[in-house]
């Protein structure tokens, strides 16, 4: 087996931490972000909070209303999710990190594993986070935490271990001592039911799973599942990070003066469309659809997309339907606009094939 270096980054408290950076006044205050069904009557989900709500027990996925009861008598901060800037936040922080890895594979909106050039060693590999650390820190004023294993597996539990601000390094020789000592539910992909059906037999540390009559889990859990848990308590990974193709193109820009109207941000689309054309034709891509990002002095973020009916890489047609999206959006908004970006989305490659996953 091959030696590698494989890093994964995820961002603290992602949602939540972009609207504390947005509006610094909450910070240091529970911050609950929501999925709204219904936001006067409470009702949706909890998409993430903050640290500080989490110590009042508040999580993703439970309903807002009992949030709002674990909050009661605090100066909680609700916030209805605003997806787009996320989005955003997310896109501008895997530019940065594609820099620094050799292959990139984005596993969730906030999730990276990033696969080190060969012949780096662990010692290097620090310095990589540390720099990625500092760089996400001062281009977005975030945190991450970042973990580094011989592979995916390990990459990923050690990056959970300290949050938030972690690094979290394990040497390819510590690995089984890194590993024994977890609970089984450290191990990614264990649902409530193995987790309860392991510590129903009294496997509760991942030493424990290691130890365990594997012939026995086999017959009773199926084959499969039983070997993907014992290369797991072994920490055996073999998978790969898998560089993606490339879904969207996209070029963001700040103006020198807020825009109000659609005529105003002409030269900006202008060069926007241009460049983000020209990447395109680099990449030997056309586009099928193309999108607008909006974002306003309150940093609230819009975005309008529109398909078109032949794929194209030619700035000008693109900055023709970026213009009239932009029109369309301010007729049904006054807003004052301060960043402005452009996207190539549905992308294929010129021969007309479509590339994996855009659909
Ligand atoms: P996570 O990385 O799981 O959580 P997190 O970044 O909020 O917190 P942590 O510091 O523990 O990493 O998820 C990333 C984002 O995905 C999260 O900020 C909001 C969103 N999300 C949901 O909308 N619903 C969910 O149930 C979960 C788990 C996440
Ligand atoms: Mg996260
Ligand atoms: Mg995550």
């Amino acid at each position: 087996m091959e030696k590698r270096v494989v890093l994964h980054l995820d961002l603290d408290y992602f949602f939540a931490q972009v609207e504390e950076r947005k509006n610094p006044a909450i910070a240091g205050k529970p911050i609950v972000v929501c999925i709204f069904t219904d936001q006067k009557a409470w009702k949706g989900a909890v998409s993430t909070a903050n640290y500080v709500a989490r110590r009042y027990g508040v999580r993703s996925g439970m309903p807002v209303s009992q949030a709002k009861r674990l909050l009661e008598n605090t100066d909680a901060v609700f916030l209805p999710a605003n997806h787009e800037l996320y989005e955003e936040v997310s896109f501008g922080i895997r530019t940065i990190l594609a820099s620094y890895a050799a292959k990139l594979e984005q596993a969730s909106i906030d999730e990276f594993y990033l696969e080190l050039s060969k012949d780096a060693g662990m010692e290097e590999a620090k310095e990589i986070a540390i720099r990625i650390k500092n760089a996400i820190l001062e281009k977005f004023k975030l945190t991450c935490s970042i973990g580094i294993g011989p592979n995916k597996l390990i990459a990923k539990i050690a990056a959970g271990m300290q949050k938030p601000d972690g690094l979290t390094i394990v040497e390819p020789d510590k690995v089984q001592e890194f590993l024994d000592n977890l609970e089984v539910e450290k191990i990614p992909g264990i649902g409530k039911k193995t987790s309860e059906y392991l510590r129903a037999k009294g496997i509760a540390t991942i030493r424990q799973l290691r130890l365990a009559n594997f012939a026995e889990l086999a017959e009773e859990i199926g084959k499969n599942a039983a070997g993907a848990l014992r290369e797991a308590a072994l920490g055996i990974d073999r998978s790969e990070v898998k560089e993606e193709q490339q879904k969207q193109v996209s070029r963001m820009t700040t103006l020198k003066e807020v825009a109000e109207s659609a005529a105003e941000l002409l030269d900006a689309l202008k060069e926007l469309s241009s460049e983000v054309a020209q990447q395109l034709q680099m990449s030997n891509m056309m586009c099928k659809a193309i999108g607008v990002i909006l974002i306003d002095d309150k940093m609230a973020a819009y975005s309008r997309s529109v398909t078109i009916s032949f794929p194209t890489n030619d700035g000008s047609v693109i900055e023709r339907e970026a213009y009239e999206l932009c029109k369309e959006f301010f007729s049904e908004n006054k807003k004052r606009i301060r960043r402005i970006g452009v996207r190539a989305e549905k992308l294929e490659n010129v021969s007309g094939q479509k590339t994996l996953g855009n659909f």
